[in-house]
């Protein structure tokens, strides 16, 4: 029988104080890193949730963390999903993406690929955090929201002219790595067809150095794969049309399509608010053709929504939490009731295995499952405040809250894990998580 770690009581006053600490301890600056050992650098969608918890702590700092990462924004309008900083350590690092041979390449030492967009809902989050303290710090975020509009937008111009050419709705990726949920089953069936021409050394990989147990990340045969894809992009110098000509990984990303919804729909917003009209109104279509890309995508057999193989055009049906993409986009009511159903009954949130009713990366009784491995099967507090976030914003807050409530007994542990055990409830994975922290600071401070 597995052994259970349960949280001590902490009061949210505590908790509140540990997070903030634990976000000032990974302020290198200009930047938060992702983690302090594990992620020594600004990531991209990482970014985008530490704001949310930084605006609580500070607004000006806030502001600043998402001025970090679009200094680095790419010509083409990407935000690149790494942003280097001073020196620190990390494989892949900027002598393996080589960004320099990319014309669009900015001055910064960035990465050659992207994340998924959640940057405008914590845009919303600033300006909230900014009104909620007025004075100076409603100034700045409003003349933020202004200033960084013409960018935001810019980024999501690109997504839906190099991932959605076609206008399909649904955003393709070239990388695990852009669906940050790297080695979830979602893409086992598109790497087993990856085969890499010549064996491609692995032995400066960092992580295993700040991971006890190699189970809990990536192996050495998946690492040749993500070097192998970096390696055809770098050789088609990431220009956009080359690249998703040639790149051995294709897949239309429900998640990440339902998360560019979610954000369009954001961006209108503060667009409709500070006089950009027009920009709003195009926002809002492409808010509607993500959506709908996602909904076309939800299996009648099972309800969850798929990823598509565009190489093969294959849909997966490999069950990951990306099935509940619908719950983050919004939806009908019937699809928004059976997603819900699903989402909080016995094979997810409800498994009675479960050591708290979180949503497990993989549900527990599928041949995927692997409670220790990544996004294999843990919980990730980020996805679930990410749930929680959206299940309001479709009005399903009954659910919402039980999901807060869960989630701050399962950060009571003060580890701040990256994700935790979803059987146990141990700690997995880095400790002191930039988001982790930040998640429960947005959710405590009001
Ligand atoms: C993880 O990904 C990086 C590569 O981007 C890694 O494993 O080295 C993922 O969990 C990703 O979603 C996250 O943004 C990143 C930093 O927390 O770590």
């Amino acid at each position: 029988m597995p052994t259970t770690h349960a949280s001590p009581a902490v009061s949210p006053a505590e908790l509140a104080a540990h997070a903030a600490y634990v976000l000032r301890a990974n302020d290198i600056g200009v930047m938060t890193t992702a983690s302090p050992r594990l992620y020594p650098h600004l990531w991209s969608w990482d970014a985008a949730f530490i704001t949310t918890g930084l605006a609580k702590l500070s607004v000006p700092r806030a502001i600043v963390e998402l001025r970090t990462l679009l200094a680095a924004q790419w010509r083409t309008g990407m935000l690149p999903h790494i942003v280097f900083g001073p020196d620190t350590e990390y494989f892949p690092g900027p002598d393996v993406w080589r960004c320099e041979v990319a014309p669009t390449a900015p001055a910064a030492r960035t990465s050659g690929i992207c994340q998924p967009p959640v940057h405008a809902i914590a845009v919303a989050h600033v300006l909230d955090a900014g009104r909620r303290a007025g004075g100076a710090d409603r100034e700045l975020a409003e003349r933020f929201v202004v200033d960084s509009f013409d960018r935001w937008l810019a980024w999501h111009r690109w997504l839906a002219g190099a991932r959605d050419p076609e206008g399909r709705g649904l955003l393709e990726i070239h990388h695990g790595w852009e669906s940050g949920m790297d080695n979830s089953p979602r893409w086992d069936d598109a790497y087993a067809r990856i085969q890499p021409p010549q064996p491609i050394p692995v032995d400066r990989r960092h992580d295993l150095r700040y991971v006890k147990d190699p189970a809990e990340r990536p192996s050495d045969t998946e690492y040749q794969r993500y070097l192998w894809l970096i390696q055809q992009m770098r050789e088609a110098r990431y220009d956009d049309d080359a690249v998703r000509e040639r790149i051995d990984f294709r897949m239309a990303d429900v998640f990440m399509s339902a998360i560019a919804s979610a954000a369009c729909a954001v961006l209108a917003e503060l667009g409709a608010e500070f006089g950009r009209a027009d920009e709003a109104a195009e926002l809002n279509e492409l808010a509607q053709r993500f959506r709908d890309g996602v909904l076309g995508s939800v299996s009648a057999t099972t309800g969850l929504a798929r990823d598509q193989n565009l190489r093969t055009g294959a849909w997966v049906d490999t069950e990951s939490i990306a099935g509940f993409a619908p719950l983050i986009c919004g939806a009908d009511q019937p699809t928004l009731r059976r997603q819900v159903e699903l989402f909080t009954g016995p094979r997810w949130c409800g498994h009675p295995d479960l050591r708290r009713a979180l949503p497990p990366s993989v549900p527990p009784d599928s041949p995927e499952f692997q409670p220790r491995s990544y996004w294999r099967g843990p919980q990730w507090p980020v996805m679930t405040w990410l749930f929680w976030w959206a299940l309001r914003r479709h009005g399903q807050h009954a659910v919402a809250d039980r999901l807060r409530a869960e989630a701050l007994d399962q950060l009571g542990d003060l580890s701040f894990a990256e994700y935790y055990q979803p059987l146990t409830g141990q700690a997995l994975g880095s400790s002191q998580q930039s988001w982790t922290a930040a998640v429960a600071l947005a959710w405590l401070v009001e």
